[in-house]
């Protein structure tokens, strides 16, 4: 089950990552107020302490790249738990002189993390290939827009919104639940002519979900696999280790490659990541162990 060709490969743009073999996708934030980079790659204006320049942030794709990164996931909006939300004209204005720059200088597959139909469209045009939306095209306009455009989609799932998503997170069943919503925003892609050759799929570590849920999700990840699509897995830093070990978020490298190695025996297809060096490990040893990579000796 959950094996065919569209699931082993996926189209970002002009190119065709082959998803037989993990992928990493590398997390270049542009807020002010990311959890874990606090904002050190912000190429804004807006806030002088913060305010870094495009030089640096292509410094860190470029850096990211080179580690082996397949995905540059440029991110606008911070969805942390507790995180603001953020206006339009702002969103856009930190991300698309970004995905401009790196599709410029760069020779990489462009992801943006948005749930905005306008940076989305905007974004395509100026080279992304893969919108990653923690809203699952839930906004109004956000399906439309990519039914016009051939960009691959990952479609996560969130309880609420991140303001408030960590207030009384209860579910009968997580998994189950987890499972029916992105089923049922698969159809609501096939309905507008997405196809699902565009499509990833993506439990949501952290969005509206306690630490026990979290776990719970990776533990049954394999479930994900009946949809047949890829799988993306997100936990890098995530406060779902922190709970595991105590660890604050710049001691969570460990914890984080731990999970990620459960995950990519479950299925997972692309982690996204923070730290590019540690998980192209930590897949090169996973593919050692599981007799998908040749070895020295
Ligand atoms: C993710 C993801 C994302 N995570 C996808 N996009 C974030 N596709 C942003 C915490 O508990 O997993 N998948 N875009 C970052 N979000 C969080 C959520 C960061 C929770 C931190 C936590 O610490």
């Amino acid at each position: 089950m959950g094996t065919n060709v569209s699931e082993l490969s996926i189209k970002v743009g002009d190119r065709i990552i082959d998803l037989s073999v993990p992928k990493v996708m590398g997390i270049l934030n542009v807020t002010p107020d990311s959890f874990s980079d606090g904002g050190q790659f912000h190429a804004g204006e807006e806030s002088g302490v913060f305010r870094v320049g495009l030089d640096k942030t292509l410094a860190h794709a470029q850096e990211m790249l080179a580690a082996g990164a397949s995905i540059i996931d440029i991110g606008g909006e911070s969805t942390r738990p507790g995180a603001q939300a953020v206006s339009e004209q702002e969103e856009a204005d930190r991300v698309l002189p970004v995905v401009e720059a790196i599709a410029a200088r760069l020779d990489v597959a462009i992801s943006v993390d948005t749930s905005t139909p306008s940076v989305m469209s905007a974004a395509i045009e100026l080279g992304a290939g893969l919108i990653n939306d923690v809203r699952a095209l839930g906004r109004a306009g956000a399906l439309e827009a990519l039914a016009q455009q051939d960009a691959a989609i990952c479609l996560m799932h969130m309880r609420g919104q991140p303001e408030t998503m960590q207030k009384d997170v209860v579910y009968s069943d997580v998994v189950e639940e987890v499972i029916a919503f992105l089923s049922a925003r698969i159809e609501a892609c096939l309905e507008l002519g997405i196809g699902r050759e565009r499509l990833i799929l993506d439990p949501g570590f952290g969005f509206g979900k306690t630490a026990a849920h979290n776990y719970q999700l990776l533990r049954e990840l394999s479930r994900f696999q009946s949809l047949g699509l890829p799988i993306l897995v997100g936990v890098s830093r995530k406060s779902m280790l922190g709970a595991a070990t105590g660890r604050d978020v710049d001691m969570r490298l460990a914890a984080g490659i731990a999970a990620t190695m459960f995950a990519l025996q479950h299925g997972a297809a692309i982690i996204r990541t923070h730290d590019v060096v540690q998980t192209v490990d930590a897949i090169n040893i996973y593919r050692a162990i599981s007799g998908t990579q040749i070895t020295q000796g």
